[in-house]
């Protein structure tokens, strides 16, 4: 049994999953389980897409990795994917959604390819990681957060803090 939830916080490259993840994790003291790192630190890469120009990952490996921790739960889990780790171990998927000229300009910013940055413009615009998480889990424990500007990301922490806090309290009653 957890005595503090799992929580996927997942969407497309450059929404503001990881700047949503580090916030929550010193504002909750819950982990933050940034799944790039953990992947280079653990030795998941399973090669590496020149077109892409991005790591390929062993998620065998890297379920093996993680696992323990997720037992262990208290996991705020920072990945753009979210269909590989097993329903039993999360509580909450958060899909941090953005608007497409927003998100240009952040990817064009960061000095994406053309090609990485219409694969991801793409994938935001068809709701990509929206249909994988709700395809993956139940749909009751899948939120979608819009992050376009600062005060939304107060708004969201805020939702997902008292989530948080609620279901601690459901789970100490058992
Ligand atoms: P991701 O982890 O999804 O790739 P990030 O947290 O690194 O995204 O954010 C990408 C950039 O956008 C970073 O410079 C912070 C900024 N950003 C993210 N969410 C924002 C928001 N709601 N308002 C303003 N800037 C934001």
């Amino acid at each position: 049994m957890r005595s503090s939830p799992n929580i996927i916080i997942t969407g497309t490259p450059g929404v503001g999953k990881t700047t949503h993840c580090e916030q929550l994790a010193s504002s909750t003291g819950l982990t933050h389980l940034n799944v790039n790192k953990v992947v280079k630190e653990r030795d998941c890469e399973d090669g590496f897409d020149d077109e892409l120009n991005s790591v390929i990952v062993d998620e065998d490996k890297l379920l093996d990795a993680i696992e323990p921790d997720l037992e262990a739960g208290g996991q705020i889990i920072d990945w753009h994917a979210c269909d590989m780790f097993p329903q039993s171990l999360i509580d909450l998927v958060v899909v941090i959604r953005c608007n497409s000229t927003i998100l240009y300009d952040r990817l064009k910013g960061r000095g994406y390819s053309d090609k990485k940055l219409d694969e991801n413009m793409d994938a935001e615009i068809m709701e990509v990681l929206l249909q994988e998480a709700r395809d993956s889990y139940d749909e009751e424990i899948v939120v979608e957060l819009q992050s376009d500007d600062l005060d939304q990301i107060d708004e969201n922490l805020e939702r997902i803090q008292t989530w948080i806090e609620n279901w601690k309290k459901d789970h100490s009653e058992a």
